[in-house]
């Protein structure tokens, strides 16, 4: 899947266009091209060779010729053209969270800062001080982000680490001598956050194995290759691990590299009572073998219940296995439906309609369209015209929908006083308003939570969207 890469290419185009103070629709163009690529549930590869492209909304045949250049050549001429025409690294400057463009223009042009080990420098020797439009606030600010953005370097979001991933374990998959395959790792436990990617397979051929691993198109290095364990990093810099195990030992091995370690810890010691040893080969008592192959017959040995993933992390969930009561997760087919949805009323990519269909299709049996409200414009927030037209399309669907019901709603605005954005009149039509902050975050931890339980006490407001604005890795994002 080159989707990513695309998006991210078009992101940079975007920013540089804006570094030079370019034409503000054709950023805007770009900017939307590489969210709807973002959001496609296609791999762009198949819908460039069925001649599809431009049907993904905002690209158009010059995007499009884009395109099908990089997944042709790996490249885009435009874009190489355009990244020379500004100092390398000055890109850079604008990962950092709370640096847009006029602020990395305005460090260049005044202090020649080209990267973000510059601008480290220059804080630290005070240049910035008296800089018009910088203020001390500004600089607080820039540290936090290089704190951010250094951070984020270390992990990446796990939507990123599942795609990532896939493009291991798809190629692999398909191998015929691959017996069983399964990530472990965080990714296995699905933590909101991933380090590296842990990948074990079980095979007759662990050196055939090795080597398909890591010719895999997306490797760029290999860290280290041997017979039964390789690492490599991707061309998106994504470190992945990958072991070959003996059938006997999968169960084992999975339990191991699935961790947590605090939770591996717990649970070695737990067996150690009972007079077991348990490591990454199996279960053994007295040096011999008694299980290993899954690890549903490692928790029965152990005489508890099987602990999902997701929930090995040693924060009680062994004593509860132990006592045979773990609660129940949630799973996908539990979800009934949705309550945050936006539609191309505001910045959503697809229709109502469309929005519904794909609600439906996952078992859902109704959705509030939420889409954004007046006053953030840069996502097309609505006033009441618009209201109006959706309000309208929503009846009109809900006749003809049977099964489901599309909820009348609204993600409305917080202002940087803790009011909403509509009045009580317009508030009280809605079927859910769903309240949030999308501006402002710099003000003082007091403020941001006045301005939040302000929006609690308005008694038209059912929900607040992401209420802590946590933004994973440092990406931005509404
Ligand atoms: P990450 O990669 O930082 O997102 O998190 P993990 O959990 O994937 O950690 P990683 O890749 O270092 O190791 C994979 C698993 O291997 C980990 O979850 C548990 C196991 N493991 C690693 N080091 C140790 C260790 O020192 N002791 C024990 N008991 N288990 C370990
Ligand atoms: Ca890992």
């Amino acid at each position: 899947m080159k989707n990513l890469e695309i998006a991210q290419i078009f992101r940079d185009i975007a920013s540089i266009l804006e570094i030079k103070g370019e034409n503000v629709f054709r950023i805007r163009a770009y900017e939307r091209a590489a969210q709807n690529i973002e959001g496609l549930s296609h791999d762009i590869d198949d819908l460039a060779r069925q001649d599809k492209l431009e049907e993904i909304p905002g690209i158009g045949s010059d995007l499009a010729d884009k395109i099908k250049e990089f997944i042709k050549t790996g490249k885009i001429k435009a874009y190489e053209d355009l990244k020379k025409s500004i100092p390398k690294g000055l890109l850079g400057l604008l990962n950092i969270p709370s640096v847009g463009s006029k602020t990395a223009k305005l460090l260049y042009e005044k202090l020649k800062i080209k990267s973000v080990s510059d601008l480290e420098n220059a804080i630290h020797k005070n240049k910035l001080k008296g800089i018009f439009g910088i203020k001390e606030k500004t600089v607080e600010n820039i540290l936090k982000g290089i704190g951010v953005l250094k951070r984020g370097k270390e992990r990446m979001t796990l939507a990123r680490a599942a795609l990532a991933a896939e493009e291991f374990v798809k190629p692999l998959e398909k191998l015929p001598d691959v017996k069983r395959l399964s990530t472990a790792g965080s990714l296995r436990r699905q933590k909101e956050t991933v380090r590296d990617i842990d990948i074990l397979v079980v095979s007759a051929k662990p050196e055939k194995i090795m080597s398909a691993f890591t010719n895999i198109p997306a490797v760029k290095d290999i860290l280290a290759g041997g017979k039964t364990k390789s690492s490599v990093r991707t061309k998106d810099d994504v470190q992945v691990d990958c072991r070959v195990v003996e059938d006997r030992s999968f169960g084992a091995a999975l339990l191991y590299f699935t961790g947590s370690k605090n939770f591996n810890i717990k649970l070695r010691q737990m067996a150690i009572k009972k007079g077991l040893k348990i490591n990454e080969y199996g279960v053994f008592k007295k040096e011999g073998f008694v299980a290993g192959k899954s690890e549903e017959e490692i928790f029965k040995l152990l005489g508890m219940q099987y602990i999902e993933p997701e929930m090995r992390e040693d924060t009680g969930e062994i004593e509860l296995a132990k006592k045979f009561k773990l609660p129940e997760l949630i799973e996908q087919k539990d979800l009934k439906g949705d309550l945050h949805v936006h539609s191309k009323y505001s910045d959503g990519s697809n229709s109502i309609e469309e929005m519904a269909d794909a609600c439906r299709k996952r078992g859902y049996s109704y959705a509030a369209i939420t889409d954004h409200s007046k006053s953030l414009k840069i996502a097309h927030g609505m006033g009441a015209a618009g209201l109006k037209k959706n309000k309208s399309e929503i009846d009109r669907l809900n006749k003809k929908l049977k099964g489901f019901r599309i909820l009348f709603g609204t993600e409305v605005e917080i202002d940087s006083n803790g009011k909403i954005d509509y009045e009580d009149g317009i508030l009280k039509e809605f079927d859910v308003v769903v309240a949030a902050i999308h501006t402002g975050f710099k003000q003082s931890r007091e403020q941001l939570t006045r301005r939040i339980t302000r929006a609690c006490a308005n008694k038209y407001v059912h929900i607040i969207a992401h209420p802590t604005s946590r933004l994973w890795g440092g990406t931005r994002g509404l």
